[in-house]
């Protein structure tokens, strides 16, 4: 995801060993000195992070849970209506904390068993590659930190809520843990940039903000769909496309607002079907040709 990478907000390393988060002076955190103090902690952590070991806990404050709990609560019910059968198995079968931030390492430990994927921790943006190419080998690269108490609907940015809320319950599904995999595949098979950007779309419109049809009606998949109790209650809404290889890899998005074209499948079989059939066999020369026949 090229613009959600840039999105992150830069994380810059001190002399001193601390680590220093910039925040846009329209962040709903940025006059917050408690919540750049940690938001500042927090980065530190995956800043001195060394692989193999256990991903050191995020000392979180009482706000900070409450955000968790009130936005776990308000989802837990838009999942009842809005949130496809499969994600709602995942999230019988992970079975988070309602009331408190799990943890990056307690998610592994869940998730783990379930269908082999583990939490990394990231200060902000993770190169294409990297964020793409490890999930070939079941790692998933989370933020740590939560959004502001003052915005707990929506966030622009990638946090904590959205890494787990979103995608853990659906790593929690072999299915969709599949397709994920195979994302990670594609993006270590194909060499340009050009196609990493295309396979990096079509990741963005399936499950990031993939929908699809289940009994007649129109269900999300997708994990910014799924940790936003705004967004999810507008995506019906929207102008809603047939899945499409070719426009999915080159159709251009705003990270910053609620998706306005989303593409639906017919049904999970039809997603890995098309979607998961792809990433599985794509390389530079099939993508070039995909995005020759984009309109
Ligand atoms: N908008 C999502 C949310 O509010 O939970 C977070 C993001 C999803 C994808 C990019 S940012
Ligand atoms: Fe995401």
């Amino acid at each position: 995801m090229f613009e959600e990478a840039q999105y992150f907000a830069p994380v810059a390393a001190q002399q001193d060993g601390s680590v220093v988060v910039e925040l846009s002076a329209s962040h709903p955190g940025f006059a917050d000195p408690v919540y750049r103090a940690r938001r500042n902690a927090i980065a530190g952590l995956a800043v001195n992070y060394r692989p193999g070991t256990p991903i050191p806990a995020a000392e979180y404050t009482e706000q900070e849970h409450e955000v968790w709990a009130l936005v776990t609560r308000e989802l837990a019910v838009k999942h009842a209506k809005y949130a496809t059968a499969e994600y709602l198995d995942g999230v019988d079968r992970l079975g988070l904390p309602q009331e408190r931030i799990p943890q990056l390492e307690e998610v592994s430990r869940l998730l783990e068993p379930l269908t082999g994927f583990r939490y990394l921790p990231a200060a902000g943006l993770v190169p294409l590659r990297d964020f793409y190419g490890v999930l070939a080998d079941g790692y998933f690269h989370s933020t740590q930190y939560i959004r502001h108490h003052s915005v707990p609907f929506y966030t622009p940015e990638p946090d904590v809520i959205h890494e787990v809320i979103g995608h853990a319950n659906a790593l929690a599904s072999s299915r969709y843990a599949a397709l994920y995999r195979l994302a990670g595949q594609a993006a270590r098979r194909v060499q340009s940039d050009e196609a990493l950007e295309f396979v990096s779309k079509v990741f963005w419109f399936t499950l990031e903000f993939g929908v699809m049809r289940e009994a007649g009606e129109l269900k999300a998949y997708g994990a910014g769909i799924l940790s936003s109790y705004g967004e999810i209650e507008e995506f019906r809404g929207m102008d809603i496309r047939p899945l499409d290889l070719s426009a999915m890899g080159t159709t251009h998005y705003d990270i910053t607002k609620y998706q306005d074209v989303l593409f639906r499948a017919d049904s999970l079989q039809h997603l890995e079907d098309v979607v998961g059939d792809f990433w599985d066999t794509c390389d530079d020369d099939s993508i070039a040709k995909l995005i020759a026949a984009a309109v």
